[in-house]
């Protein structure tokens, strides 16, 4: 895919502590990322580790080194977050072990799909029963028997992560048009040069002489120069880890979980945020009302509280909207992935994504529900403003064409459909009842769907908005809640009929909410 050779991406490892993570990094890249004189004193990794690895092709891969000890996992969320792809690590002599799986999960809530497991130690262990227990925690990755002592199976390895490679985008591809962001991950001062922060720029481009701000404190800086692995560039783009050299702040002002992004970008700090979360199977128990959770987003954590919209808790294995109430302020964009831990004992719970970063303090109840399900398929609510009054998420998309002018037939359509709500007549009544031919009535329906006064939803079937996205959201509630809907489930739970419940469901099946199965209709899961 020649478009996207030469998208940036970044890989990062993830893996119990000494299953060979930073030593099969050194066979790769040579470089030693256990920098830290007591990562060398004690043989661990305690900080996140970085290097440059060159595939066969010439493409360049970002690696992050992460530390695989249960008490650096957050270092380990940090390090992750914002990866495109994992190189997960399982020693042979040892199989899954607990952070095994815990980095899993971190990889699955942080959307993290693609990457290679490499079984190390081969040359002391036996790779196909780690593989055999891989298969099992992760069903189709490909797995790669590798001994960084003896230098075997590193070019399988290779060829492996180059074919994962060739498959992604990378950030470059959907968020380059966006305004600057990069999450710190470390500042640190060079004699004759000044301050210099580091970390993955998540979106937009930066370049020698921007304005910056940095979040959340709010501190102003300029950009003096920009290095992508060790060499100067005039620009960066997303996806990329780069150095910047910034003048107007002290290296001590700022570090890792900072937000530095453009002058203008409206980023800012927030202590609520609307989500869906996804818990874990694994997790011991539901996500109550008011549980205390650690919430994890780009390279900063907040401690707070977790209120599930739809119902009193989500239970493990299932997803749900919950309101995040922080206690230290999170500087989080619309579908940005988060990762929340429960406190003690520490552990991953589960992951999510952010559907509204400023909401205002909030509990269930239809509106809500019914604005978050918009803003979750990527629609801007029709008839509320977010909720704390400010302006929808800017787009990248261009605008639509202005609607057009609705006569006073046109008027008197979108009135009959409104006070049918959610049982409306089928077209044909619809015509006769505003006392126009059905090609008139037509031509203005038409009209009605362009300026988002209704909807069509079946062949001779329109809706109102309001009703239309009022069902919508109880049969995906039905749907989480069975997992599944069938025509017969959704006739029975509405209290509506066949004929309007075949057309609800084709309808989402349409707009890619839901898929058919047989007789039943599933949530398609969002990537
Ligand atoms: N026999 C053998 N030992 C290895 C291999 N790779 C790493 N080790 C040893 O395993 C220990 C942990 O390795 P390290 O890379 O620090 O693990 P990490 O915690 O996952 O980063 C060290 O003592 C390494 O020397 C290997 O391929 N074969
Ligand atoms: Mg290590």
């Amino acid at each position: 895919m020649s478009s996207t050779a030469a998208a940036p991406l970044t890989l990062g490892t993830a893996g119990h502590i000494d299953h060979g993570k930073s030593a099969l990094i050194a066979a790769l890249t040579g470089r030693d990322t256990d920098r830290l004189p007591e990562e060398r004193r004690r043989g661990i990794s305690i900080e996140l580790g970085y290097a440059p690895l060159e595939l066969p092709s010439g493409r360049a891969l970002s690696v992050i080194d992460v530390p695989g000890h249960e008490r650096f996992v957050r270092t380990m969320v940090a390090g992750a977050s914002g990866i495109d792809m994992y190189l997960l690590c399982v020693a042979a002599d040892d199989g899954v072990m607990p952070q095994t799986r815990e980095h899993v999960a971190v990889l699955r809530g942080l959307g993290v799909e693609h990457g290679v497991v490499a079984v190390t130690k081969a040359d002391v262990g036996e790779p196909d029963l780690a593989a055999e227990e891989i298969s099992e925690l992760l069903p189709g990755a490909e797995a790669v028997a590798v001994s960084a002592l003896r230098s075997t199976g590193i070019d399988e390895l290779l060829a492996a992560l180059e074919r994962v490679a060739a498959e992604l985008p990378g950030r470059a591809a959907t968020h380059d048009g966006e305004a600057a962001r990069l999450h710190v991950d470390r500042s640190f001062t060079l004699r004759g040069i000044g301050t210099v922060v580091t970390g993955t720029l998540w979106s937009g481009r930066l370049a020698a002489g921007d304005s910056v701000r940095i979040l959340p404190r709010g501190l102003e800086a300029r950009v003096r120069s920009v290095q992508v692995h060790d060499r100067s560039v005039e620009s960066a783009s997303a996806g990329q880890r780069v150095a910047l050299n910034l003048a107007g702040v002290s290296w001590r002002e700022l570090g890792r979980g900072d937000v530095l992004c453009a002058a203008g970008a409206e980023h800012e700090p927030t202590h609520h945020l609307d989500t869906r979360l996804a818990i874990e199977s694994r997790a011991e128990r539901p996500l109550e009302r008011g549980t205390r959770v650690q919430v994890h987003h780009g390279t900063r954590e907040a401690p707070g509280r977790a209120y599930p919209l739809e119902g009193e808790a989500i239970a493990p294995g299932a997803s749900g909207m919950v309101q995040l109430r922080l206690e230290s302020p999170l500087v989080p964009a619309t579908g940005d992935r988060l990762i929340v831990r429960q406190i003690a004992p520490p552990d991953t719970l589960g992951g999510g994504i952010v559907l509204d970063p400023r909401p205002r303090r909030h509990g269930g109840g239809e509106r809500v529900l019914r604005r978050l399900a918009a803003l979750e398929r990527g629609k801007a609510p029709s008839d509320e403003p977010s909720a704390n009054g400010a302006a929808p998420q800017p787009r990248t998309a261009p605008a639509p064409p202005d609607p057009p002018a609705l006569d006073d037939a046109a008027q008197r359509l979108a009135e009959i459909l409104r006070t049918d709500g959610e049982r409306p007549r089928a077209d044909a009544e619809l015509a006769e009842a505003a006392g126009l031919d059905p090609s008139g009535a037509h031509t203005r329906l038409g009209d009605l769907v362009r300026a988002g006064e209704a909807v069509r939803v079946a062949r001779n079937l329109h809706f109102a908005p309001d009703p239309l996205a009022s069902l919508e959201s109880s049969i995906v509630a039905l749907c989480e809640r069975d997992g599944e809907a069938t025509i017969a489930g959704v006739r029975d739970e509405l209290g509506t009929s066949r004929r309007y419940a075949q057309a609800l469901l084709e309808h989402l099946d349409a707009t890619k909410v839901t898929r058919r199965l047989g007789d039943s209709h599933v949530l398609r899961r969002r990537r």
